[in-house]
């Protein structure tokens, strides 16, 4: 019988895929604590109420909480203990494969290349059951030279760890710079994956340059069905492409660009049978885990077990892992199935 205990077992056990995860945003308290974050940090880095008062400005407030983050990460070493940290709770949820992403950093005491190095460090030294892919993220609001040279390290990086580093994001505050496509064309050259955080924030014009630009997957996509404040010519064009979304419903509810759970922009997707994947965004800074985004799906779409399974399994496909590894993971997926039965009941 299906009831909101056996979901919530369900969707823990789940071996779920996480395409969208800010490193930065994914550090828990216990992970802060670790890093020597001082507690009235903690609290500043994860005050929801605070961003909910703000209704209006809840985004941008959302974006000043990153500053408690990367206080908390400004050397190699608490780089490399964050993302060990992030992988172990990724992995503790339930998390097969994961696809972190991250902005190299350059602090006074370590350099962007330094900081990819000690996420990749940490990512190689993984031994849990989970696999870790490497995205890396340019922010909209840097000027071109600053991301000119983020590419050119993340390039170098590529050439050397291949199995890990497989795209590039395009995040940052939403309401600040913009989507530059020369930079994402290079990465897309070099064989680099990419997806794009897009239409955020309503910004029709940016988002048609994004979508003929064509990006392997989109972050959000909220204000892209004119049903949610976008435009029919946009929309049309999206349809044509049918570009894999990353959902992110905590999200957006929590930085108000989603008006509720229910009236997420996901049900388009379901509805018309459009693809899109379940992800957390920054599961620290909004307290959340996969597994509880999965049941969100449940409580507001009606999504049932077996729907849950499926949505794990097209996440597969949209991943930027080899034909090999997504094959590997349809089979543990198939398996995990078959010998959990008692589980979709
Ligand atoms: C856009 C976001 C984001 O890269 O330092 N980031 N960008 N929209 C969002 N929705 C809420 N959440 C996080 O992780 C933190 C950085 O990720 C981006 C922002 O640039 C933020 O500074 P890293 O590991």
């Amino acid at each position: 019988m299906t009831t909101k205990s056996t979901i919530y077992q369900f969707c823990r056990a789940l071996p779920k895929i996480e395409l969208h995860a800010h490193l930065n945003g994914s550090l828990s308290m216990s992970i802060l604590t670790e890093l020597g974050c001082m507690d009235t940090s903690i609290v500043r880095y994860m005050n929801l109420t605070d961003i909910l008062n703000k209704k209006e400005r809840a985004l941008d407030e959302c974006f000043k909480l990153f500053k408690v983050a990367h206080d908390a990460t400004n050397t190699p070493d608490s780089v490399y203990i964050a993302t060990k940290r992030v992988i172990e709770e990724f992995d503790h949820d339930n998390v097969m494969y994961l696809e972190l992403r991250t902005t190299p950093r350059s602090e006074e005491n370590m350099s962007k290349q330094e900081y990819i190095e000690s996420v990749i460090k940490a990512i190689k030294e993984n031994d849990k059951n989970i696999t870790v892919k490497l995205i890396l993220s340019i922010n909209r609001s840097h000027d071109m030279k600053n991301s000119q040279e983020s590419l050119e390290v993340i390039l170098n990086m590529k050439k050397i760890f291949p199995d890990i580093i497989k795209g590039i994001d395009l995040s940052g505050n939403p309401n600040v710079g913009k989507f530059e496509a020369a930079i994402f064309k290079t990465a897309k050259e070099n064989s680099l994956y990419t997806t794009i955080h897009c239409a955020e924030v309503k910004n029709d014009e940016e988002v048609k340059d994004i979508l003929n630009f064509g990006p392997d997957r989109l972050g959000h996509a909220t204000f892209l069905h004119p049903r949610y404040d976008g435009c029919q010519e946009n929309w049309q064009l999206y349809c044509e492409k049918r570009i894999p979304i990353e959902c992110c419903m905590t999200s957006n509810v929590i930085c108000g660009t989603s008006e509720s759970y229910k009236k997420h922009h996901i049900q388009e997707w379901i509805k018309n049978g459009l693809p899109f994947c379940i992800s957390t965004d920054d599961k620290g800074v909004f307290c959340t885990s996969l597994s509880e985004e999965y049941e969100y799906a449940n409580e507001f779409f009606d999504l049932s077990k077996e729907d849950m399974w499926k949505v794990s399994l097209n996440a597969v496909d949209y991943s930027f892992a080899s034909n090999a590894e997504k094959l590997l993971y349809k089979s543990k997926l198939n398996e995990w199935k078959r010998d959990n039965e008692n589980l979709f009941l």
